[in-house]
């Protein structure tokens, strides 16, 4: 039971938990409508909150069937949230809380607290999971101690820490460090095991293993392997050792999110932990490495070091990504991963940013928590730290980083700890620094400039529009990494990071020859979009010379952009200097071929309709997605030659391997292809169909083959080859809707949903089908409504079910306020049909609330 009304959650009104947890028993007898939980934790006063206090347990979905304190019996006060103890019921000192509560895993759809999955038994407990499972103060500043027994008949049970006794049916496991409620995991079930080892710098041997289904152990080496690599790196680059005798993951079918950091257990959405040549793409690969980083890299920024509350969620996300990234870059190509990230925060963080759901990064108030596990939290995060690294230097992020785990083990901390953390290792005062975590909102940078009797001098003035709860913006910290060329090529000043810390604010660089091209925000040096018109010749200039290879693929996108938007809005054909420049990367071989795969994508529909509604006009879907189709035949017309020689030369004949270089040959690839595909009416891609020897290449000519009208054979065999492999038959329900034509989008979307595999109540499948018709802009947009309507009735039909995921997914129609006035009022009237809806969960309630506005 949810609140009636509920109220919102204030970061103004923490106050620490009266009471601390001196240490945590469970016993679970399982049985999957009729679990028992038997807690035994030992509470003492908190001399932070000195008085007497009433015993306050979060606790919901669960039944009482006993209650004591010191061996007592009592029967406390419960309602939906959890009970209530009144202080003159506890001893003054500390004490003993005992209580048997029945759950039942099975029944449970929302794959919070202990759920069943696939006849296993696994646990999500963040963010506030574990009051499903047992009464407890269930917020992250309550660490302790955890010691479990699992009853049950199954032959592998696992919890946290390391195992210390076992028998016949049951098992026990200990964990040492103190943690709160949101990192506790158990699974059991009847799992296979592929094993490693890793022995820490200090020399102990840790025994690693995943646990899979039978039959799955073949898809595991590759996990294994980006495991031992994340182990090692984070003791190299960060001096990080891990801390208990085993190391656990589990790959699980249903999963709300990707994957979870639980101390010594971590599960995994089984997507991000299986992987073949034949059944996981190169993306895949990638996404398994960096992920299984990301929760390693957890132990430390996240379970060591904790959250003290949930407003506080970038302390460990915004650092945790930027750790994998930074582990991404150095295990692949640094500036194409760059790239990517770039591409993905723009796509995602600045689409939250610019829309009704824009909240800081460090939030001040929710109603679900849930529902701050956000691109903003995450990936600008993540942004905020690269840019104070930028700003302290690596020795200063070194010093400052050491600083934060000596001073914070331990602790459940804050954002103030970790800034000051930088202040005492620089000597730097990040006061206005801090607005980046405060305030909502992308800057725009206007960039002027100025060349006098040798001196050029650049003037950037910073602008936030206003944000839900947020009118008025005061300047922020801006590193603005900038080179500058000389008209010959030549970089006349190399990258430098100027810091901007006004409103308006110029910058001037004497003693140059010639009026030098800028190349601004190298890298990305802060997440700010840069408004600057630029003739296309500078950019193309750029294009060709920069030596930051970020700016260059930046200059290469936003002609790109610049000759769609023309295109759009005049009809006009499309640019031949432009085609040309790409040409030239295209074979430039002294480039990486994944990063000539990147210039050769095109800006996506969605950030086309975006940059029109930023130009005050709005997108028009359909001939959005019809003049970004022209410019591609009009490339592939123009660089036929070079694109079939390209795609010829780029096979990766002999066995598979996922490795960077390879993976951006296949990508380089089906770049090519994709844009011959406009031309040759899917001949190469039916080919490479028939003779693709990894997942990479069947998907991408499947792709092609749907996109040029002839995928019905295709799609039958893929489905044929691979109807047992439920990830493999995600990626059929998602590529037919990514690329089905724009007005036979919705109807695609109907069928697929019919089909006996839409195993909807799967957060997997749901996604592919929903998230893919989403993602297929001109389709979900077209103008019929058709496909707002069939999204809205699936949310509604899933909000009961599983509550989370559909209040994720109603992100879709968060940039509604973009477009023409009769889109406006089709999306809008969905929105108000699920808000009107009498029992929506407080979930969707608040995101169709906010997006509404
Ligand atoms: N902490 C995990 C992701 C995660 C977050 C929330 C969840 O349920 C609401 C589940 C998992 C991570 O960052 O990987
Ligand atoms: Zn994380």
């Amino acid at each position: 039971m949810k609140d009636a009304a509920p109220q919102p959650t204030l970061l103004a009104e923490y106050q620490p938990y009266p009471f601390t947890v001196t240490g945590v028993e469970l016993t679970f007898r399982l049985a999957p409508a009729a679990t028992r939980v038997i807690a035994k934790i030992g509470f003492a006063p908190n001399p932070e909150r000195p008085g007497r206090h009433d015993l306050r347990l979060d606790g919901e979905t669960l039944t009482l069937i006993s209650a004591a304190v010191d061996g007592r019996p009592l029967s406390p006060t419960i309602d939906g949230a959890g009970l209530t103890v009144p202080a003159a019921a506890l001893p003054q000192g500390p004490f003993t809380w005992e209580a048997e509560v029945e759950i039942d895993p099975k029944g449970n759809t929302a794959l919070e607290g202990l759920y069943m999955s696939g006849g296993m038994y696994c646990t999500q407990c963040e963010a506030e999971g574990f009051r499903k499972i047992t009464f407890y103060p269930d917020r992250p500043d309550v660490m302790a101690p955890f010691k479990v027994r699992i009853e049950s008949d199954l032959p592998v049970l696992l919890s946290n820490g390391n195992p210390t006794a076992e028998g016949e049916g049951w098992a026990e496991w200990t964990d040492p460090w103190p943690k709160p409620a949101y990192l506790f995991a158990l699974v059991a079930g009847d799992l296979a095991a592929v094993r490693d080892s890793f022995t820490t710098m200090s020399g102990r041997k840790v025994d690693l293993a995943i646990w899979v289904r039978d039959g799955d152990q073949d898809r595991c080496p590759y996990a294994m392997d980006s495991l031992i690599r994340s182990m090692k790196w984070d003791e190299e680059a960060y001096g990080r050792e891990y801390d208990l005798d085993v190391f656990n993951i589990v790959a699980v079918d249903d999963f709300n999110m990707g994957a979870m950091e639980n101390k010594g257990l971590n599960i995994f959405n089984s997507k991000l932990v299986l992987a073949s040549p034949e059944t996981a793409t190169d993306a895949d690969f990638e996404r398994i490495e960096g992920v299984i980083a990301h929760e390693y890299f957890h132990n430390w920024t996240g379970n060591r070091i904790t959250c003290r509350d949930w407003f506080q969620l970038c302390l460990k996300e915004g650092l945790t990504v930027f750790r994998d990234q930074e582990f991404t870059s150095d295990m692949r190509s640094a500036p194409v991963k760059r790239i990517d990230d770039v591409l993905t925060l723009r796509a995602r963080q600045f689409r939250e940013d610019m829309g009704p759901l824009a909240h800081p990064v460090r939030p001040d108030s929710y109603f679900e928590i849930n529902n701050f596990y956000t691109a903003t939290v995450y990936e600008k995060g993540a942004e905020v730290i690269g840019m104070l690294k930028r700003l302290v230097g690596e020795d200063g992020y070194r010093r400052a980083l050491d600083l934060y785990f000596d001073r914070h083990d331990g602790d459940a901390a804050t954002i103030e700890d970790w800034l000051k953390v930088f202040e005492d290792a620089t000597g730097r005062d990040l006061a206005q620094f801090k607005r980046w975590y405060t305030d909502a909102g992308t800057p725009r940078l206007a960039v002027t400039e100025d060349w006098q009797d040798g001196a050029y001098t650049l003037t950037f003035t910073q602008k936030t529009a206003p944000t839900p709860g947020q009118d008025v913006k005061a300047p922020r910290v801006i590193p603005i990494a900038v080179g500058l060329l000389n008209p010959n090529g030549d970089e006349v000043v190399p990258t430098t990071v100027l810091e901007m810390s006004k409103a308006t604010q110029s910058f001037r660089f004497d003693g140059l020859s010639a009026r030098p091209v800028p190349s601004l925000l190298r890298g990305f040096s802060a997440p700010v979009v840069l408004d600057r018109a630029v003739e296309p010749a500078e950019r193309a200039f750029l294009l060709a010379h920069d030596t930051d290879p970020f700016n260059r693929w930046e200059a290469g996108r936003a002609l790109a952009k610049d000759v769609l938007i023309t295109m759009i809005a005049d009809g006009t054909d499309p640019d031949g200097g432009f085609i040309d420049a790409l040409g030239r990367l295209l074979a430039d071989e002294t480039l990486d071929p994944a990063f000539r795969a990147l210039c050769l994508r095109l800006p996506s529909e969605d950030d086309l309709a975006q940059t029109l509604h930023d130009a005050g006009r709005a997108p028009d879907p359909a001939h959005i997605h019809g003049q970004r189709k022209r410019l591609a035949t009009a490339i592939a017309r123009r660089l036929e030659t070079p694109l079939a020689a390209t795609y010829a030369a780029m096979a990766t004949p002999g066995a598979f391997s996922p490795d960077a270089a390879s993976a951006g040959r296949r990508a380089l690839r089906l770049a090519c292809l994709a844009l011959l595909n406009r031309i040759d009416g899917g001949d190469r891609a039916a080919a490479l169909y028939n003779d693709a020897g990894n997942m990479t290449e069947s998907a991408g000519a499947l792709a092609c083959l749907i996109e040029a009208g002839r995928g019905e054979a295709a799609t039958n065999a893929f489905y044929e080859r691979w109807h047992e492999n439920r990830l493999v038959i995600d990626k059929w329900f998602m590529i037919q809707l990514l690329h089905a034509a724009p007005d036979k989008t919705a109807a695609t979307a109907e069928r697929l949903a019919a089909h006996p595999d839409f195993d909807w109540k799967n957060p997997n499948r749901f996604r592919a089908l929903m998230g893919a018709l989403s993602a297929n802009h001109a389709g979900f947009h077209d103008a019929s409504g058709a496909a707002y309507r069939f999204y809205a009735d699936w949310l509604l039909k899933l909000d009961p079910v599983n509550p989370q995921i559909t209040a994720r997914m109603s992100t879709a129609f968060e940039t509604w306020a973009r477009y023409d006035a009769d889109r406006k009022a089709l999306i809008r009237a969905e929105l108000s049909r699920i808000l009107h809806h009498p029992s929506l969960s407080r979930d969707t309630r608040e995101m169709v609330t906010r997006i509404l506005g």
